[in-house]
């Protein structure tokens, strides 16, 4: 196996209902897909699609500008030696996970087709049987569901319309507005939600420890945990401190090394994990490792983009320990688009289905699905 050309394209995903977090919307954004095609002409693909400029420190147009530099850098490489590959990689651009995340994708799916086994299998295998709430996760993983930032009587209206669906797990964002707004919003959805629901209050980094203190104390005895309430790992130990509930840590989950030591710090009590912000599979499954042997739950996810992260999101997702298992989130629900509409990930009561359509991701790409590509590196 070698690699012999990256193809990367442009791929615009329209936003079909809003999605607002404390610190921007999306509305429409450009993905970026890579195609990845071995010395046989077998081809893999990854991606990368951030949300909003807001939500991490990267653009789309930085993805594609990167990979102008990381691509050339792992041309003649094996594909399966990931290790190889993202030495590489890190040798030739410092940062830029996002770009490095879709060219490692591409390559687990390619190595998948070429040893005709599903990435699940090569990243350990999925652990099947009861999930923590019970249900059988067959070719099916775990999910969670965002209830947007609202009214009261709209978030309680979403998340009944959530509940009638079949899930359990909900992150209700809040943030980017007084608190007594997202205390009263707060308190209807917990009013609703069924004693076995989980409940997530992700906040975007929105809130001053102050606020986010305030906040805690005013739901005391809501069953809930708090996801990013503040911006900086000092903000999120005075919650720790101060606050009544746990803390769950997502964009400052930036690296294994700061994951490691939110971890033996007591201040994480679970994750909301991204490829596009750690590199990768490659990097996540270290993270999966960590956090699975320290009984630190969480989930498997990316900030937006199609079938490719997503199957690569549930791909890992699915082998989570499930009582550590935060889920998989995908956001196909917002702009429903597919690469392939027979195998695509989609929401199904509460879980995300696997994809089936053959080794690596699962996904039967069409060939010229993505038009002319923006760049091709050979
Ligand atoms: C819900 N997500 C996984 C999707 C959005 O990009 C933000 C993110 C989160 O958990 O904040
Ligand atoms: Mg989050």
């Amino acid at each position: 196996m070698s690699i012999r050309e990256i193809r990367v394209f442009q791929v615009p995903l329209e936003n079909q209902r809003s999605y607002t977090m404390s610190n921007s919307s999306v509305g429409s954004a450009v993905s970026t897909v890579v195609e990845l095609v071995d010395a046989d002409g077998t081809t893999g693909y990854g991606e990368a699609c951030l949300a909003s400029p807001q939500y991490q420190p990267e653009h789309n147009d930085g993805v594609r500008a990167s990979l102008a530099i990381l691509a050339p850098a792992i041309l003649g490489l094996d594909p399966l030696r990931h290790q190889v590959v993202n030495g590489a990689m890190h040798a030739a651009m410092s940062g830029h996970p996002a770009g490095k995340a879709a060219l490692d994708i591409a390559c687990w799916d390619v190595a998948g087709k070429k040893l005709n086994r599903s990435v699940v299998d090569l990243l350990g295998g999925a652990h099947t049987g009861p999930s923590a709430d019970g249900d059988v996760r067959g070719n099916r993983v775990l999910t969670y569901h965002v209830v947007g930032i609202g009214t009261p009587e709209q978030a309680v209206a979403e998340a009944q319309e959530l509940l009638d669906a079949g899930h359990t797990r909900f992150q209700l964002k809040t943030g980017g507005r007084p608190i007594h707004h997202d205390i009263d919003s707060i308190r209807a959805v917990a009013g609703v939600l069924p004693p076995h629901a989980d409940l997530a209050v992700d906040t975007n980094r929105g809130w001053t420890a102050v606020e986010a203190i305030q906040v805690s104390n005013a739901c005391a005895d809501i069953r809930m945990s708090m996801e990013q309430p503040c911006a900086t790992e000092a903000e999120l130990h005075q919650v720790k401190a101060q606050g009544r509930h746990p803390i769950v840590v997502d964009e400052n989950a930036t690296s294994l090394a700061a994951i490691a030591r939110m971890i033996s710090s007591g201040l994480a009590d679970g994750f909301g994990l991204k490829l596009t912000r750690l590199g990768g599979l490659t990097p996540m499954r270290a993270v999966r490792d960590l956090c699975m042997d320290a009984r630190v739950p969480m989930s498997s996810d990316d900030a937006w983009g199609g079938d490719i992260i997503a199957a690569a999101s549930v791909a890992l997702g699915a082998t989570l320990v499930p009582q550590f298992s935060r889920g998989a989130w995908i956001a196909h629900p917002y702009h429903q688009q597919h690469y392939d509409e027979n195998n695509g990930p989609r929401l199904d009561s509460g879980f995300v289905t696997l994809p089936e359509g053959g080794p690596g991701l699962g996904l039967a790409i069409e060939e010229g699905m993505f038009g002319t590509p923006d760049a091709v590196y050979r």
